[in-house]
């Protein structure tokens, strides 16, 4: 069925080779689906209508893989590429699957583990590279602890900082110009991880030495796992520059990392989330890190890949609705307005403006009286989102 929420490359929805070719396996339970070779999974992911593929190394080429191997594997894949017109907008390393990562990768306490995870990242960026990733993602799946006895964790936020300089360094080196996103988690598959949330992120990162390469890759699920609300971290690093890529899925609070279809837990803040990206264009990807039930079999796996970029397209038309809506944006001005001239007593700081300030009469009572009108807007909001408005 195609109709007006049917993808559109201009929205640059993507899906991990990781998140259609998932399997189903979970802690307690085998894969419930067969696997699928990248090429396969590429081709379902074009099937579904979506822009491009993303992927960690070891998706697309075994950790144990010969050159020779490799280089076929990289022909085949490249061939999919050009029958389907799939791009690669991000690559990443898979540094959390390999028992060589137990203790994490750049911040193992080990310094061979250390070096092997350098290694294997730069490897993992010349194959991004040849496929002409613009992003390179880092998500520190290992990076932490169980117990605080193990790292001094301001030593591993040094041996993080010592890994980004490192690669940074090797991309302005090799002329790819890309750009380098963190991804943060507070928890899983560690007991706690280093870089947990967004604000833990865009704080490191201004302390590297080529801060405006490196962003962040915000993800529903891990912010909303630590009890935050996502679409603040989003919109902090929207506001510096620092969003360069996002990983949307879905996610009750309070549960272990669910990776659901996007929007069907909170709909709401989905809605609020889809019409932040679309109100700021949001340029980069749309990135669905998320993978279908394990019920499913590979239909049901394409249902769950349509409802993530079908439940985005509704959104952004509901998005386009609340814009429009005469009695929200009267609302919305009402709430910004100028009360008694108070817009001239705020901006920069001078001798001149702190002394008019000061003297300035505010008074409280008076201005605690005012209704803001919030239960209506949201009400509105409800209604437009349940689609009676
Ligand atoms: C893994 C994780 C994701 C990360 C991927 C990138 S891998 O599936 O759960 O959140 O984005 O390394
Ligand atoms: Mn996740
Ligand atoms: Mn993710």
């Amino acid at each position: 069925m195609s109709d007006r929420f049917s993808p559109t490359p201009e929205q640059k929805f993507t899906f991990g080779l990781w998140t259609l070719g998932n399997k189903g396996s979970d802690p307690f339970g085998s894969a419930t689906r067969p696997g699928l070779s990248p090429v396969e999974i590429g081709r379902m992911i074009a099937d579904v209508g979506a822009y491009g593929v993303n992927f960690h190394d070891n998706d697309l080429v075994p950790i144990d893989a010969t050159p020779a191997e490799r280089d076929q594997i990289v022909r085949d894949f490249k061939k999919m590429l050009e029958e389907t017109g799939l791009k690669v907008p991000m690559a990443t390393t898979n540094l959390f699957y390999d028992p060589v990562f137990k203790d994490g990768a750049f911040t193992a306490n080990d310094p061979r583990v250390r070096a092997y995870a350098i290694q294997k990242t730069l490897k993992a960026i010349d194959l991004g590279a040849e496929f002409g990733a613009g992003v390179y993602v880092f998500w520190g799946g290992r990076e932490g602890l169980e117990t605080d006895a193990a790292k001094n964790p301001a030593v591993a936020t040094q041996r993080f900082r010592e890994a980004m300089n490192f690669f940074c360094e090797y991309v302005i080196d090799n002329g790819y110009g890309m750009k380098l996103a963190l991804e943060p988690k507070p928890n899983e598959p560690r007991g706690d991880m280093f870089l947990a949330t967004v604000g833990h992120a865009l704080g490191f990162i201004e302390t590297l030495d080529h801060p405006e390469m490196v962003g962040v890759n915000p993800e529903v699920a891990h912010e909303q796992m630590a009890g935050l609300n996502f679409l603040h971290g989003v919109a902090q690093a929207w506001e510096r520059g620092k969003l360069f890529h996002i990983d949307l899925n879905d996610q009750y609070f309070g549960r272990y990392d669910q990776d659901f279809r996007f929007g069907m837990a909170d709909i709401k803040r989905a809605f609020m989330l889809v019409k932040f990206l679309e109100d700021v264009n949001y340029e980069g990807s749309r990135h669905f890190d998320a993978h279908a039930f394990r019920t499913e079999d590979y239909e049901g796996v394409k249902d769950f890949a349509r409802g993530c970029m079908r439940t985005y397209m509704i959104l952004k038309e509901k998005a386009e609705q609340w814009n429009k809506d005469s009695e929200i944006q009267a609302i919305i001005a009402d709430l910004n307005s100028d009360q008694d001239g108070a817009n001239a007593l705020l901006g920069a700081y001078s001798p001149e403006a702190a002394q008019k300030l000061k003297a300035a009469a505010l008074d409280r009572s008076v201005i605690a009286k005012r209704g803001m009108r919030y239960e209506r807007l949201d009400q509105l909001t409800m209604e437009i989102i349940l689609g009676v408005r």
